[in-house]
């Protein structure tokens, strides 16, 4: 449901444009792209998911999910990146971000329900790929934080996380898989035109943009994907993904990510390419 009653009753006073978001997350990062893109001012509160700031109950009294990011627009609360998106785009139209006519709009919001059904894939590989030096919690700590958030689904998945290390064998192939299946589509999308539904980019674009880059931050072969490579150039051309993507990177992150990753797969044989659809392409 994209417009939600909220909790914190003083959400409804304010002015403006208000977005609850983190550096790194693909979810926000699609909503600042979103923004960027439409030159639209906000004003930003930054939760730290490794300070588990999306736990505290002021928190989840914005997002009753506590996930980010969370969007207010002159006191309407919106949570879903994709809701949020697609919200600006029709609340704030120019200039569009989403094609003219109605059956490419359909693909195109087709294409956004994919990239929402996408995010449980890419958090699983961004949290055994990548984020597993960010912050290892003791059992004390992960007590707390199940006792402290009210997403159980949330719980769940960082008691697995931190529980083990390394996520099911099986978990990880199916969702390097299912990346991969996806990433050939987009690739097919690309073949014949610059961006995903046509000439001009749009909220597809957008949706998809954060999940080709946190692949590459972990390695992905991208190059299996020849158009989407091409694609990806267009996309890091746009003024904002340096603005709202990488600028909200912590400096230094993509080189540390970069020898983490070459290191675990020195080391221990773990990596991207040892899973899935990627380990049989090999
Ligand atoms: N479907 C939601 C997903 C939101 C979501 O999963 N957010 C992630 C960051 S991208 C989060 O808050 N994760 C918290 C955590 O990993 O502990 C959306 O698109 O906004």
């Amino acid at each position: 449901m994209p417009i939600i009653e909220p909790k914190d009753t003083s959400l409804k006073d304010l002015k403006g444009l208000h977005l609850w978001h983190s550096g790194l997350s693909s979810c926000s990062q699609r909503v600042r792209i979103t923004l960027a893109e439409k030159g639209l001012a906000w004003e930003s509160y930054e939760i730290s998911i490794p300070d588990n700031e999306h736990a505290t109950p002021e928190y989840q009294a914005i997002n009753p999910k506590g996930l980010v990011p969370a969007f207010v627009d002159n006191g309407t609360l919106l949570i879903e990146s994709c809701d949020i998106i697609d919200y600006l785009d029709q609340k704030y139209p120019e200039p569009p971000l989403r094609p003219a006519n109605a059956a490419s709009e359909t693909t195109m919001l087709e294409l956004l329900s994919a990239a929402d059904k996408a995010q449980a894939d890419l958090k699983l590989l961004s949290h055994e790929f990548l984020f597993r030096p960010r912050k290892p919690m003791n059992e004390l700590e992960v007590e707390e934080f199940a006792a402290r958030h009210n997403n159980r689904g949330l719980v769940d998945f960082v008691k697995e996380w931190q529980g083990g290390d390394i996520f099911p064998k099986e978990k990880l192939d199916a969702a390097v898989t299912r990346t991969d299946e996806d990433f050939f589509k987009l690739d097919k999308a690309v073949a014949k035109q610059n961006w995903l539904i046509g000439s001009e980019m749009t909220l597809a674009d957008i949706a998809w943009m954060p999940n080709v880059h946190r692949m590459m931050l972990m390695d992905w072969p991208l190059e299996r994907y020849e158009n989407l490579c091409q694609w990806f150039e267009r996309v890091k051309a746009r003024p904002s993904y340096q603005q709202a993507l990488v600028d909200w990177q912590p400096p230094g992150l993509a080189e540390k990510f970069a020898s983490y990753v070459i290191d675990r797969r020195d080391t221990a044989g773990v990596h991207v390419t040892a899973f899935g659809a990627l380990a049989k392409a090999a």
